[in-house]
């Protein structure tokens, strides 16, 4: 989604489609909830700023991140445009950081592969809680932002 010399922070308004008539579901991953609820709030606010009406924002809670594959995949036999799963891994002391990361990052290329609407991945994957604060409203922006003009940018595609 982003890279050092490549933050979708700074993106090019023009070649962002009017979000009037799009549905867009956001699954939210209730681990490390703070950090999740923040990429929502910055994805919900980019999509409105971009004028998507807050009623065809919908909101689908997971318990953890290793949900958001199935929680992307019902919602993409729904009516959406798109779909932005949203949650935040940190690395502990046993190897479920690998376990999760690998099955999500696959689960939701697979879900691009076969499915009909785009699933846009805003799931951090950090070493420590001070990296994913600054990725989610810090010094390294708020990659929820960066998720909202990703998934616009597909629409149509
Ligand atoms: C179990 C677990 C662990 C250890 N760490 C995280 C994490 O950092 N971030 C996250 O989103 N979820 C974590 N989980 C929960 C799993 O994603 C999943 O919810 C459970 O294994 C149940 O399937």
């Amino acid at each position: 989604m982003v890279t050092a010399d490549n933050s979708l922070s700074q993106y090019d308004q023009s070649k962002i489609f009017n979000g009037k008539n799009f549905r867009i579901a956001l699954i939210v991953s209730e681990w490390n909830r703070d950090i999740t609820e923040a990429l929502f709030q910055g994805a919900k606010t980019t999509l409105i700023n971009h004028n998507v009406s807050p009623e065809n924002i919908v909101r689908i809670d997971v318990p953890g991140s290793f949900e958001l594959i199935y929680g992307a995949s019902t919602a993409q036999q729904m009516d959406f445009d798109a779909i932005i799963a949203i949650g935040c891994i940190i690395q502990g002391e046993t190897r479920h950081f690998e376990f999760i990361s690998n099955a999500v990052a696959h689960g939701i290329k697979d879900l691009n592969l076969n499915g009909k609407s785009p699933v846009v991945f805003c799931v951090l994957t950090d070493d420590t809680i001070v990296q994913s604060k600054a990725r989610s409203g810090g010094d390294k922006g708020n990659k929820g932002i960066e998720a909202a003009i990703t998934a616009m940018r597909m629409i149509g595609m």
